[in-house]
C-alpha cells in the first residue's frame, strides 16, 4: 500500500514537468474567448433563450459556414475566426431552432385544454384561431380544433410549476412559452395564469402572444429583425388591422412553403 501511495506522488507532480500542456490550456481559453466574441458579433442569441449553449452556437455557425457540424472549436472553425469579414451579423433575419425542427405534415389539430377566468371563451377561442391564421393564411398549414387529447398543439393557462419543469413566474416576466415541433409536449403552448389576458390593448393582449408563440409551436426561434412578431419584445399592435411582418414571413415560409393557390 506504501508502495502505491508512493508511486502516485511520484506520478501526479508529472504534468508540472510538462509545462507543453498548461500553455496549450490557456491557449485553448484564449481561443474560447474569441469564439464567444465572434459569435456574439455576428451570431447573437437572445438572453431570453439560455438553452441556446455555447455548443449550440458554434453548431449554428458551422452550419452557416458548411463545415462539419461538431459543435467543437477544431481547427476548421477557428479558421473562419481568422477570416476577414463584413461587420453585419451572418444572422440578420428570422430563425429557426438549431437543426430547424418542423412539423412532417400540413394538417395540424390544436386543443384548448382550459380556459382563463380573464376573457369569455369564445374570446379565448376567437383569439387562439386568429392566432394560428395568421400562420395558415401564408402557408399550406392547416389547423383544426379537436377536443380529444391527443392532439398535436396541446394549449394550456398554468401558473407557477405546471409539470414541465419549466414553472412560470407570477405577474410579468414570462407571459407564455411554446416548445418546438416534435412529439409529446412539442409544439405546446402555456401561458401563465398570473397575467391578466385581454382581447384589447390594456395588460397583455392573448391574441399576440399566442400568434408569437405559434411560430415557436411550428419551429421559429427569435428574430432580430426589430417589429417582427418574433422579435423578442412585446409592442402592442391592433389586432383587428395585424399583417404577418415580412420576415416573419420568409421564416415561417422557409420551412414550409408558400400558401398553395386554390387551382
Ligand atoms: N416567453 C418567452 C417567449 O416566448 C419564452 C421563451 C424564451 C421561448 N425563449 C424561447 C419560447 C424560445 C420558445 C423558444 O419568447 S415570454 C414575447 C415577446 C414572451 C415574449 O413570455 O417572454 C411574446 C411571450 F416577444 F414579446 F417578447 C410572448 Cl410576444
Ligand atoms: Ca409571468
Ligand atoms: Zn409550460
Ligand atoms: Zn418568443
Amino acid at each position: 500500500m506504501q508502495y502505491l501511495l508512493l508511486f502516485a506522488a511520484i506520478l501526479l507532480p508529472e504534468s508540472l514537468a510538462f509545462p507543453l500542456k498548461s500553455k496549450t490550456e490557456l491557449w485553448n481559453n484564449t481561443a474560447l474567448e474569441t469564439i464567444k466574441a465572434y459569435l456574439d458579433r455576428f451570431f447573437p442569441s437572445h438572453t431570453k433563450t439560455p438553452k441556446l449553449d455555447l455548443e449550440e452556437r458554434i453548431k449554428e455557425m458551422q452550419r452557416f459556414f458548411h463545415l462539419t457540424i461538431t459543435g467543437k472549436l477544431n481547427t476548421e472553425t477557428e479558421e473562419i475566426l481568422k477570416m476577414p469579414r463584413c461587420g453585419l451579423p451572418d444572422v440578420a433575419d428570422y430563425k429557426t431552432f438549431p437543426g430547424s425542427p418542423r412539423w412532417r405534415k400540413t394538417h395540424l389539430t390544436y386543443k384548448i385544454v382550459n380556459y382563463t377566468p380573464d376573457l369569455p371563451r369564445n374570446k379565448v377561442d376567437d383569439a387562439i384561431k386568429r392566432a394560428f391564421m395568421v400562420w395558415s393564411d401564408v402557408t399550406p398549414l392547416t389547423f383544426r380544433r379537436v377536443s380529444t387529447s391527443n392532439a398535436d398543439i396541446q394549449i394550456a393557462f398554468a401558473r407557477r410549476e405546471h409539470g414541465d419543469g419549466y414553472p412560470f413566474d407570477g405577474r410579468g416576466n414570462t407571459l407564455a412559452h411554446a416548445f418546438q415541433p416534435g412529439d409529446g409536449i412539442g409544439g405546446d403552448a402555456h401561458f401563465d395564469e398570473d397575467e391578466r389576458w385581454s382581447d384589447t390593448n390594456r395588460e397583455v393582449n392573448l391574441f399576440l402572444v399566442a400568434a408569437h408563440e405559434f411560430g415557436h409551436s411550428l419551429g421559429l426561434a427569435h428574430s432580430n429583425v426589430r417589429g417582427a412578431l418574433m422579435y423578442p419584445l412585446y409592442s402592442y399592435q391592433n389586432p383587428a388591422t395585424f399583417r404577418l411582418p415580412e420576415d416573419d414571413r420568409r421564416g415561417i415560409q422557409k420551412l414550409y412553403g408558400k400558401k398553395s393557390s386554390n387551382f
